[in-house]
């Protein structure tokens, strides 16, 4: 299971202020008391709509406010309603208010009130009395409900990425969605899994894209197959291999055979096969790859050459993949349900992993770097082999640390620790 947060301010609108005013009439001295009753404030209100399924949407607008209340005015003329916000937000989503659920958005069309407008003051003309003829005084509209609120939507993926580690998930994920997680040419790139909304025909797929398998996997090799938690209950399975593999039918078995020994029913969801980075590669090397992978899939199962760089296949396999989600939502019901104790991803949990701190540690003269994501490199850093090291300094470069150890004063020979881990030189030594 999925689950996206978002926290957005709801503020409904404030009541129109009650007017003070007398009546003028020609002939009459002292006209009695016409003051018009503000309108009422907006209310925003939340609606449940299948045509969305994400709250990305409100990343980037997270103020969602109705419209005041226009205040009275003379001749009793009240003032104009604020006209309430409709916010669409999609199936499933949860809304609570200082950690109590105030709405549940679970059906198509369905409404909740989460902020109510003000109600507007009374003109004077409420307040004549016999004691009081000329009543100097109006209400002030009441100000409308206005707070914090934490959405949160809990959904399924349709769609799980498997693949070696490099094979070009990550790379499939951010052509075919808004995500943008981490691509580059070395193994386990991506250490957490990512989530998707993929466009098509109208329609829309959820996917999630997890770290890399290897031969082993299920026995806790590489990343192990920890992270196949999150893509058990996908519909459908991409299962993504790098057409430069010198033997793509070994890869494809190994994988299934590591899907095999995590569960009967993974390697049992229905499949589609993509072989990658064909863009560069002669047709008859192509077609040799495609016929080598077709000894060894399912029959059923349909290998597409793709390449996410060239755009080249990827509408066809969405297509597909669509198709077969349909059909295994309709023939197992049980997959579209949720249930609480499913594994959790929030989308772009990146930002919040890749954040670091460097600390200059005075007695022990060492740079000190704290963050999730920094120390799991560095945990499988071999700290013996020169190269390795050197990966990870490029790491740091490339997440920013280099150039706030810098600016902390980093020299050459300047120590570095990372987590708990052994300490290394900044620049090679
Ligand atoms: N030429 C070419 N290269 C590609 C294509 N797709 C991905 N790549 C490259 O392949 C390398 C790995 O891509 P990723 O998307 O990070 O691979 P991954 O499967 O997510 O890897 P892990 O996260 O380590 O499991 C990167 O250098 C990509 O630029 C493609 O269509 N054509
Ligand atoms: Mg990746």
């Amino acid at each position: 299971m999925f689950v996206d947060t978002a926290t957005v301010s709801v503020s409904a609108g404030k009541g129109g202020d009650g007017a003070v005013s007398f009546r003028h009439e020609i002939y009459v001295d002292k006209g009695g008391p016409d003051g018009g009753d503000g309108g009422k404030g907006g209310d925003v209100i939340f609606v449940a709509t299948e045509n969305l399924n994400t709250l990305l949407d409100f990343r980037y607008k997270p103020e969602l406010k109705a419209q005041d209340g226009v205040a009275g005015s003379k001749r009793k003329r009240a003032g104009r309603m604020g006209e309430s916000l409709y916010v669409k937000v999609p199936m499933g989503t949860v809304v609570t208010r200082d950690g109590v659920t105030i709405a549940d958005l679970t059906d198509n069309g369905q409404e909740v009130v989460v902020a109510k407008g003000g109600d507007g003051g009374f003109g004077n003309a409420h307040f004549t009395s016999s004691t009081r003829q000329t009543p100097r005084m109006a209400e002030l509209g009441e100000l409308g409900d206005s707070f914090e609120a934490e959405l949160e939507l809990k959904l399924l993926a349709d769609v799980g990425l498997v693949g070696f580690p490099n094979a070009g998930k990550s790379t499939f994920l951010s052509v075919v969605s808004n995500a943008r997680p981490e691509i580059a040419d070395y193994a386990f790139t991506t250490l957490t899994p990512n989530l998707g909304v993929a466009d098509i025909d109208s329609t829309s797929l959820l996917i999630a894209d997890i770290p890399g398998l290897i031969e082993g996997a299920s026995q806790g090799k590489g990343l192990g197959d920890a992270f196949l938690r999150h893509v058990e209950r996908t519909a459908v399975l991409l299962h993504l291999i790098d057409a430069y593999s010198n033997d793509v039918a070994a890869a494809y078995t190994t994988i299934r055979n590591e899907l095999a020994s995590y569960s009967d029913t993974l390697v049992g969801r229905p499949e589609v096969v993509g072989l990658t980075k064909c863009e560069g590669l002669d047709t008859e090397i192509i077609d040799m790859q495609l016929a080598e992978l077709r000894k060894v899939v399912p029959s059923g199962t349909t290998v597409y050459p793709i390449s996410a760089l060239a755009h080249h296949g990827i509408k066809e396999v969405l297509r597909e993949l669509y198709q077969q989600v349909e059909l295994a939502r309709k023939q197992k019901p049980e997959l579209a349900e949720v249930d609480d104790d499913q594994v959790v991803i929030t989308l772009n949990n990146r930002a919040r992993s890749e954040q670091w701190q460097v600390e200059f540690d005075e007695s022990a003269q060492v740079y000190v770097v704290t963050g999730e994501k920094i120390e799991k490199f560095a945990r499988r850093t071999n700290y013996d082999q020169y190269e390795s090291v050197n990966r990870l300094r490029d790491i740091m470069r490339r997440l920013g640390i280099g150039h706030e150890l810098t600016r902390q004063g980093a020299a050459g020979d300047s120590v570095i620790r990372i987590g708990h881990n052994r300490t290394f030189t900044f620049v090679e030594q």
